[in-house]
């Protein structure tokens, strides 16, 4: 799953390179405008939970690349907004969560499974 949104990242990013100002500028416009459109509205980064501590209210997990925040695929704990979350995950889950910066930590603030 995180493979195929690095992928999918990787072609757009790929795809505004590849187009050089001038001629084709119409196409290069419209195509720059919807990658951006994407990448505004898709926030949602694909995961997998590796550790659950409910003390320190946090989730570690292992996730792709969040171009939001210019991080690379690894693997970090988050606080979590609603702390309720940790009780319903396991380590193994395949998620997809949206992290935004509250108080200088990166916290989770939307957060569902995957089947
Ligand atoms: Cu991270």
């Amino acid at each position: 799953m995180s493979r195929v949104a690095i992928l999918i990242t990787a072609l757009f990013l790929g795809a505004g390179l590849a187009f050089p100002a001038g001629a084709d500028a119409g196409k290069t416009r419209s195509g720059k405008a919807e990658a951006a459109a994407t990448a505004a509205n898709d926030t949602w980064t694909a995961g997998e939970v590796l550790r659950v501590e409910k003390g320190k209210g946090t989730v570690t997990i292992k996730h792709g690349a969040m171009p939001k925040f210019d991080m690379p695929p690894m693997a970090m704990p988050y606080q979590v907004k609603d702390k309720a979350v940790l009780d319903q995950l396991k380590p193994g889950d395949k998620i997809r969560f949206d992290v935004d910066s509250v108080g200088g930590q990166f916290t989770v603030l939307r957060l569902e499974k995957l089947k």
